[in-house]
């Protein structure tokens, strides 16, 4: 008899994948599926924003400063208004918390089972020459009652209690790329459809890679060890790649190995990146591919948060290449 085929999936719609996987969980209510799609939505939406950039005067900046002192761009602050409505809209989230606003975004929907945590433009610097940009988001159960307003405590759970996280990518395509914990999973948004078709079915890191994406530039600011490290990539014939924006460095390391590092710098001392809502979700990504992510001494996931927008010194990537920079003790 002849041994059944597997039919492969690569080809199916969002939808469709994220209704076969709702399904494998009987006590599956539909929420999280619904949140998912709403982020996808949102995709959409930011998508067509900054396809059309150039042509609408929505280049440059607000001429006023997020709360963390950077200039705002427009783009960022059209991709945050964007996705929060797409999420109040939707009903299933509580509360959100941006890199683009201080406190708690309270969406309405008490109701709502989960918060979201997002950079809703990440690489921003990029915005102006037409580089690759990304959204990047992570799903919490809240911790908070239903019915009664979104908490801190929800926003604070740490890495491990993620239920999912993403990115959306706006490169030569769009493509969102997300995990529930079962896998990553990487879809392209096809414009002509309207639809986010799956491409890239169960993302893992290459087992081989001799890539770095940094800011080299930063170097005599390193700390010490990092520098050695990066000397011996020189002396072992490793590529330099860098964006400069962290989704794309991430994916692109995704897909052909490498590893991407923000060390501390004299300007940031606790490193660059955002621990809640650009460190997380990409290291839950990164582990469910099979990947590490750490901030030199110990997994990025297991940091315990003290407060939304902190920071942390990152090496993400292909494991054997992480494990370069665990600092020695
Ligand atoms: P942003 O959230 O303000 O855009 O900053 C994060 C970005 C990352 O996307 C990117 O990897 C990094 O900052 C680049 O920093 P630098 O210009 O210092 O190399
Ligand atoms: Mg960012």
């Amino acid at each position: 008899m002849q041994a059944a085929v597997t039919v492969p999936s690569v080809g199916i719609t969002l939808d469709r994948f994220i209704l076969r996987k709702q399904k494998t969980f009987p006590s599956a209510t539909g929420d999280l599926s619904q949140v998912l799609r709403d982020i996808a939505l949102a995709g959409k939406i930011i998508n067509r924003e900054i396809n059309r950039f150039g042509l609408a005067d929505i280049t440059g900046d607000t001429a006023t400063d997020n709360i963390q002192g950077e200039i705002q761009q427009k783009l960022d602050w059209i991709a945050h208004v964007r996705f929060i409505r797409a999420l109040v809209n939707g009903g299933e989230v509580c509360g959100i918390i941006s890199e683009e606003e201080a406190g708690i975004i309270d969406t309405g929907n008490p109701e709502g089972k989960y918060v979201i945590a997002m950079d809703p433009l990440d690489g921003s610097s990029n915005i102006d020459a037409n580089v690759a940009i990304g959204t990047i988001f992570s799903v919490y159960r809240r911790v908070s009652p239903l019915g009664t307003s979104p908490t801190v405590e929800d926003f604070l759970q740490g890495g491990r209690q993620q239920v999912a996280a993403g990115y959306i990518l706006y490169g030569s395509s769009t493509m969102l790329v997300y995990s529930t914990g079962c896998g990553v999973d990487g879809f392209t948004y096809e414009p002509t459809l309207g639809e986010y078709i799956l491409s890239h079915p169960n993302l893992t890191f290459p087992a081989y890679s001799k890539t770095f994406s940094c800011n080299e530039s930063n170097q005599r600011d390193f700390p010490p060890f990092v520098v050695q490290r990066i000397q011996e990539f020189y002396e072992q014939r490793f590529s330099s790649r860098y964006i400069g924006s962290f989704v794309a460095d991430f994916h692109r390391n995704l897909i052909k190995g490498g590893i991407y590092l923000y060390p501390p710098t004299q300007t940031h001392i606790q490193g660059k990146l955002r621990l809640i809502y650009e460190c997380y979700p990409m290291a839950f990504l990164a582990e469910q591919a099979g990947g590490k992510a750490i901030d030199g001494q110990q997994p990025i996931l297991d940091i315990i948060p003290n407060r939304f927008h902190q920071r942390t010194p990152l090496y993400i990537g292909s494991s054997h290449l992480v494990d370069y920079f665990e600092i020695p003790s």
